[in-house]
């Protein structure tokens, strides 16, 4: 008998929990803020009132006098996703007189209630279920620049975001306004390679008014977030020697030609390209920004045998852009790299040197027909000649008939496309200048 309900306790109200969810890490107290749907029934069953009909929780502050003392009693204790059924005396509903023409005078009142979402406006956010690699030398700070992925959902797990669908990491500046603030505070001391589930108020994430048709008002926003790499623009590249032959006395310097292994890939593991795959090496001039300044930084004062591990930041790597379908945008490289072989350089300046005295008798030397002028193709054999016979050397990694026409430009200086005794003097008695005899 529905009636004899109050027997015991004329002012208690009766809740039966019919629903309890698998987790509850917090239940509502007083002055926590709740967002719930209930329908709302008279003891005979009639329906006074529902949220669902309305298609909007109800959202309202607990145990501070904002709703009538049942549900202001009723609500304490439940968790998020929990359903209960919250049964109250007239006290403690609408008293002798009722509310409009649907809830009449005297009437107990049957509230079913499911706990969409609860906070409390003094909460600050919230991070669980830590997962921090083994390895991790360094947590971002203020001012650093995260990628990571996530999947934002509310509290009662309707999901509402996932840069996974996607495809492609957020990245963002963390502790400089950029993102809610409790996602800036929540990036901060992560790992690369960590996941955490950062949970945020409503005010430090999208207030009362929420956020497009997915964040209601009020809600409380939990992001699962895996964080892929992060870096400071103030970032050098970071060399790590992993391994040094026995003899290591020549070391790469600018200008050296040098031929090398490496295995690239992302921070999270993701391979991107390696030189083994194709069984051969890369080979680059030092200092001719022939490769990233991260790798030209990797590269230098290394020797054949050595093996390195590079890390550099986009800045020094693919920049903000990346490489289409290779380096995302923003993303931080891991090269492993081995020398395998290099050639000095020439000093800086010159693409072809004399490694001994310069012959007297050099213009007819050259002048193989004796026609009083120097041909190109006279002076290409010549200097080819030169470097086979070890007399001299052009700098090493460069197409050599490049640098032997840029000579010879050089000194042809009417453009005629002949050199004469005259030009070859006059070029001869200009010092300082470099590429050509
Ligand atoms: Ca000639
Ligand atoms: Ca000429």
């Amino acid at each position: 008998d529905l009636n004899r309900l109050w027997d015991n306790c004329t002012d208690c109200i009766h809740t039966n929990t019919y629903h309890t969810p698998p987790v509850c890490s917090r239940k509502v107290e007083v002055s926590d803020f709740v967002r719930y749907h209930y329908n709302g029934t008279l003891l005979d069953g009639t329906l006074f009132d529902s949220s669902h009909t309305r298609m909007r929780t109800y959202d309202t502050y607990v145990g501070i006098g904002w709703l009538i003392a049942g549900m202001d009693q009723g609500l304490l204790g439940m968790c998020v996703g929990e359903r209960r059924i919250i049964t109250m005396p007239p006290s403690l509903g609408y008293g002798e007189n009722g509310d409009g023409s649907d809830i009449p005078g005297q009437a107990s009142l049957v509230f079913d209630v499911v706990l969409l979402d609860l906070h409390n406006p003094r909460d600050g956010i919230t991070v669980t279920n830590q997962q921090v690699p083994e390895s991790c030398t360094r947590t971002s700070v203020a001012g650093d620049f995260v990628r990571y992925h996530y999947n934002g959902s509310l509290l009662d797990g309707t999901f509402f975001d996932s840069s996974y669908s996607r495809n492609r990491t957020y990245d963002t500046y963390v502790g400089q306004g950029y993102v809610i603030a409790g996602m800036d505070e929540g990036l901060i001391g992560v790992c690369v390679g960590e996941k955490r589930t950062i949970t945020i108020p409503p005010h430090l994430a999208y207030g009362e008014e929420g956020t497009g048709s997915k964040i209601p008002g009020s809600a409380v926003l939990v992001f699962d977030v895996h964080i892929i790499d992060f870096h400071n623009p103030a970032d050098s590249t970071v060399v790590t020697v992993t391994s040094k032959p026995e003899e290591c006395d020549v070391h790469t310097k600018k200008g050296d030609f040098v031929k090398y292994h490496y295995n690239a890939s992302l921070m999270d593991g993701t391979p991107i390209d390696s030189t083994y795959n194709y069984g051969k090496t890369y080979n680059i001039v030092l200092g001719a920004n022939q490769v990233v300044p991260g790798m030209e930084d990797g590269l230098m004062d290394m020797c054949v045998g050595e093996k390195r591990h590079l890390v550099i930041p986009p800045h020094l790597g693919y920049g903000e852009r990346g490489v289409t379908g290779e380096v995302p945008g923003s993303a931080v490289l891991v090269f492993d790299i081995e020398l395998v072989e290099m050639e000095e350089g020439l000093p800086e300046g010159y693409m072809f040197i004399w490694n001994e005295d310069v012959s007297p008798d050099l213009f007819a030397e050259m002048d193989k027909n004796e026609d009083k002028v120097v041909e190109p193709s006279e002076f290409t054999d010549y200097i080819l000649q030169q470097v086979n016979d070890g007399k001299g050397r052009l700098a090493p990694g460069f197409d050599p008939y490049r640098i032997i026409d840029n000579m010879f430009s050089n000194q042809d200086r009417d453009g005629d496309g002949k050199i004469t005794e005259a030009e070859f003097k006059l070029k001869a008695d200009e010092s300082a200048a470099h590429d050509e005899l």
